[in-house]
């Protein structure tokens, strides 16, 4: 298991050139290295995330306009297509505020723990912006259009609470429990079908561009693959003998 903790605490861990460069060879190492089979994400000090830098950009009254899409092009949208093609669960433990692109890079983890003091705010809004990182896509799948929009135009912080009960999140967790239980789901994943998580993702992420017919097929694709895993043959051979199954990830 690998934990990520971004790391600015005097700025929220709000993203730097220097941060985002951190976070995507950590993830780069996740994809590459074999024992790393889970992973968790969580903020150093106060915050989860405050987004971007907004230090980082000169709005002085000479200032020529900046081309933002060049920072979501080079990092954020790398950034978010990483962790969801990821063939690994992303945990996040979110240990405060996440504002911004950091609400939305939690939301792009697998599973979202938070802490009951965390709150999630889509601040976009009251800087002239549009949820990016994926918000615009993540936040109506999983709450719905209108709590969407009204998330997105208000940018109102939302409590880890009711992150939970709108289905924004999966649980909310007392402050001093969140990186332990946070860090026993990642552990439990770290020791099962690793393979069969990865296809989880994809089978589960896919599903919101499908029609049934073509979700159908891609599952009968990728339980053919499960199908050939060491784990799958581990997990039968062990339901079937009553002891506990001994995953290797393969
Ligand atoms: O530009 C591009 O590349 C395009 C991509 C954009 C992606 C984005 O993420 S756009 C959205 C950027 N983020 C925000 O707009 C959030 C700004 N921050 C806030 O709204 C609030 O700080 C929070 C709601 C996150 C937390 O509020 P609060 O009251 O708990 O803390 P605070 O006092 O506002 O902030 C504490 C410190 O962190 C403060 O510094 P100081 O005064 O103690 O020296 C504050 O300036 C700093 N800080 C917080 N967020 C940012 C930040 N500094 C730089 N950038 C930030 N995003």
């Amino acid at each position: 298991m690998l934990t990520l903790t971004l790391n600015r605490p005097d700025k929220l861990n709000a993203f730097n050139p220097e941060m985002h460069r951190l976070l995507r060879e950590a993830l780069e190492r996740a994809a590459t290295q074999p024992e790393v089979r889970a992973v968790v994400l969580t903020g150093a000090g106060r915050g989860f995330c405050a987004g971007q830098d907004l230090s980082q950009r000169d709005m002085s009254a000479g200032a020529p306009p900046i081309d933002l899409s060049v920072s979501l092009g080079s990092n954020y949208n790398p950034l978010i297509r990483r962790m969801r093609e990821l063939p690994k669960p992303i945990v996040c433990a979110v240990n405060g505020v996440a504002a911004g692109a950091g609400a939305n890079i939690a939301l792009a983890c697998d599973v979202v723990f938070a802490a009951r003091s965390a709150s999630f705010v889509q601040s976009f809004s009251r800087i002239g912006l549009l949820p990016d990182s994926g918000g615009t896509y993540f936040l109506p799948r999983l709450v719905g259009t209108a709590r969407a929009m009204g998330l997105a135009l208000f940018g109102e912080k939302l409590s880890a609470e009711e992150a939970e009960r709108i289905g924004l999140i999966w649980k909310a967790l007392d402050d001093d429990q969140l990186l332990a239980e946070a860090g026993a789901a990642a552990r439990l994943l770290a020791a099962g079908p690793t393979k069969g998580y990865g296809l989880i993702k994809k089978a589960l992420y896919a599903s919101a561009g499908n029609l049934l017919d073509a979700q159908l097929d891609l599952e009968r694709d990728l339980q053919r693959e499960a199908g050939y895993s060491e784990d799958y043959r581990e997990g039968v051979s062990a339901f079937m003998q009553k002891r506990k199954p001994a995953f290797k990830g393969k």
